[in-house]
């Protein structure tokens, strides 16, 4: 039978790196996009270029809040495998569209569900969760599949709603339906607003002399970070069980958004010292004592997620994951990526650069 993957969250980090990872194996790959009134598939750019392009590639414009729109495209495409991605993913912003949130992240899940099992349910269904649905309740880090949800956001409280429906209608209905809960993950193709491309960003233009400094929130906040081309495969080994369960999949390193953006900085040649703490904390170019970096309340959530850190061993033993890259791998990997695209930078004066 040939492998038919419907991507829910085409145009995003994630689904991004699950295309090229599936037409790798040899699927064929239908995307949903929304309209936009500018271009929104600069991530999958090179695809549309690509000669799988209305071969063994396919994208449909579609909205994961339209119900009448998903049970036609499952109906038209009858995918073997769904991965669920699309989603308001943003923590911070999810407290300013609350309701949207909830409809996008939350309620659109049943909605696709809905839509494999009326049109016969024997697709395998991937659901895209979240350590956020852990928030608050950090006693048994490193987190697992068994430790209870305590949501800090509305984008956590959707999220959790889509995990329990996802459960619901693998117990309800007999169907091949997982939850990957997933630690963050990032890559050169992180959003910009998300806190470790903020960072390598700011740190790029800065060197090119186009912004003065970098405005953080909470710089204790610490995060289980891995690279999201890793964590792509973990979404497909989980829909190749005997039987459909729900996987942790993390680093189980944790490292604080401080740490993050000494790492960055040190990937450039510059060594941070740090004044100040809570809203007055600085961070001085050690060297010429230039202000580099603030805290701004702008950046600080109504409900923060103080501690994230992740145990992937079912993950591990059950599907034999592993991620290939560590949390210096993930900062160089990403600092290099913005320095050529922003500073104008040669891989060779890159490589100059940091001897
Ligand atoms: P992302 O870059 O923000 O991508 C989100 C995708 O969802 C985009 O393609 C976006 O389309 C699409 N989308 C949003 N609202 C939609 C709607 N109403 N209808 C149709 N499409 C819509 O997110 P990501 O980092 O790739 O994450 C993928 C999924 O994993 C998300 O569900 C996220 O919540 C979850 N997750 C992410 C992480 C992480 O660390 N990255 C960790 C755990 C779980 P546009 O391009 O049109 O905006
Ligand atoms: O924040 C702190 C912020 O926005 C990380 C999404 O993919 O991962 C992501 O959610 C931490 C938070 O990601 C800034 O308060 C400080 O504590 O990069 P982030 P997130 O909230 O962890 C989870 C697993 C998902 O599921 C989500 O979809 O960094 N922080 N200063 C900041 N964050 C941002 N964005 N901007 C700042 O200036």
């Amino acid at each position: 039978m040939k492998n038919v993957a419907l991507i829910t969250g085409i145009t995003g980090q994630d689904g991004s790196y699950l295309t090229e990872f599936l037409l790798a194996k040899g699927y064929d790959v239908h995307g949903l996009v929304r309209r936009h009134s500018t271009l929104n598939t600069e991530r999958i750019e090179h695809i549309i270029r690509s000669d799988y392009h209305k071969v063994k590639f396919f994208l449909h414009f579609a909205d994961v809040t339209d119900s009448s729109n998903l049970m036609r495209l499952v109906a038209d495409i009858r995918p073997t495998e769904v991965y669920n991605l699309a989603a308001q993913s943003h923590v911070g912003i999810s407290f300013e569209v609350p309701e949207y949130t909830a409809e996008a992240t939350g309620v659109s899940t049943l909605k696709l569900l809905e839509a494999v099992r009326v049109n016969g349910g024997n697709c395998r269904f991937y659901q895209a969760s979240t350590s956020e649905l852990y928030g608050g309740f950090e006693e048994t880090a490193p987190q697992h599949e068994k430790t209870p949800f305590y949501p800090k956001s509305p984008y956590g409280a959707a999220k959790v709603y889509s995990y329990w429906v996802t459960v619901n209608y693998r117990e309800s209905y007999d169907m091949y339906a997982c939850n990957g809960i997933l630690f963050n993950h990032e890559s050169p193709r992180r959003g910009e607003n998300f806190v470790t491309r903020k960072i390598t960003i700011a740190i790029a233009k800065m060197l090119a002399g186009t912004q003065e400094k970098l405005s953080l929130g909470n710089m204790n906040a610490m995060r289980d970070w891995g690279f999201a081309g890793d964590y792509v495969e973990g979404m497909w080994l989980m829909l190749r069980q005997d039987k459909a369960d729900d996987y942790v999949l993390a680093t189980n390193e944790g490292h604080t958004v401080r740490e993050f953006t000494e790492a960055a900085f040190a990937e450039v040649g510059i060594k941070i010292r740090w004044e100040g703490e809570g809203l007055l904390e600085k961070g001085y170019d050690q060297e010429s004592g230039k202000l580099l970096v603030d805290v701004n309340p702008e950046f600080y959530r109504p409900a923060e997620v103080e501690y994230l850190l992740g145990n992937p061993a079912k993950a591990e033993k059950e599907l034999g994951w592993k991620r290939t890259v560590d949390f210096k791998g993930l900062v160089a990997m990403m600092m290099e990526a913005d320095m050529l695209a922003i500073a104008g930078i040669t891989p060779t004066e890159y490589k100059e650069r940091k001897k």
